[in-house]
């Protein structure tokens, strides 16, 4: 079971005359608001290696029509080297950002929201201590706890909140398999999907010779740090030229996922580089995720 390439990939690319997006335009979130899916996107110029995020808006989930200027831009002493592949929940009323804030502080997880992604509120550093990032928001609360992804090295945890704001009960759900395409590290991709039989999350791995690819996990709905099912096979590996060559060599890498009619429309970065998308029969990868050995 594959992930299908749009043919007309990739959707977004560097823009050269804009001096925040000239070099690269890769990992993003995805929304899903008012019939149009959302992206906020991760973008750097020739000149520096500050990550900035930009803002794209689809109906058809493949053409987009962005901003020429960023949405959200690095601030404090806690993001002096850039903010970082976001990934977008709603809760409520409100899309909440939980994104990498990089410094010489370290490398941390903070949140932010918004309502109508362009005015933001921030929240700072939700997980503070060592280095973590590839978090995630769960769309509601199980058990009458808030949920999210994390990632301290090489594995995939979660953490539960009662406000959003101080976060603990850390947890280990996934590590690594030796041997397999996801046997260095693993991450969280976007926030996970709900489905009738359980959580369906798309993760990231890396290889030890530095390859990302995407893989599935389905998670139990009632207590998401139990494991379902875990399928060996990845779901995405880099295959095109842009995919393979770009500012980081062969990477795919997903920060979010939206819903149009039966498909998922998986968005992400190539290579570093550039953004593309890829679309599943919702059932299929369901199916898959829940009886692939
Ligand atoms: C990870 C993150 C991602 C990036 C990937 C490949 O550590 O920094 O943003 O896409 O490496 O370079």
């Amino acid at each position: 079971m594959k992930l299908q390439r749009y043919a007309g990939n990739p959707v977004l690319a560097p823009v050269p005359e804009h001096a925040w997006e000239s070099r690269t335009v890769f990992n993003c979130g995805a929304a899903q608001t008012d019939g149009a899916v959302v992206l906020l996107y991760r973008a750097q110029g020739t000149t520096s290696d500050v990550s900035r995020l930009g803002f794209a808006v689809s109906t058809d989930g493949f053409q987009f029509s962005r901003l020429d200027q960023p949405v959200f831009e690095p601030a404090g002493e806690t993001e002096t080297w850039g903010v970082e592949d976001a990934r977008l929940t709603r809760i409520d009323d409100r899309w909440h950002m939980l994104y990498t804030a990089w410094s010489s502080l370290g490398i941390q997880v903070a949140m932010a929201s918004t309502t109508d992604f362009f005015g933001w509120q921030r929240h700072g550093i939700v997980l503070p201590g060592p280095d973590n990032k590839d978090a995630a928001l769960f769309p509601e609360r199980i058990d009458g706890r808030y949920v999210m992804f994390h990632r301290i090295p090489p594995d995939i945890w979660l953490a539960y909140s009662d406000d959003l704001t101080h976060w603990g009960d850390y947890r280990k759900i996934m590590e690594p398999r030796p041997g397999n395409w996801d046997g260095l590290k693993i991450g969280a991709g976007g926030p996970p999907l709900k489905t009738d039989q359980g959580w369906l999350c798309i993760y990231h791995g890396v290889s030890p010779e530095r390859v990302y690819r995407l893989g599935v996990v389905l998670l139990d709905l009632d207590d998401p740090s139990r494991v379902i099912n875990w399928p060996t096979d990845a779901i995405l590996e880099p295959n095109e030229s842009w995919e393979l060559e770009g500012d980081v060599p062969n990477v795919v890498f997903t920060c979010g996922t939206a819903e149009l009619g039966d498909d998922y429309f998986v968005y992400y970065g190539g290579a570093d580089k550039v953004i593309g998308v890829a679309t599943v029969n919702k059932l299929q990868l369901l199916r898959f995720a829940a009886n692939g050995s």
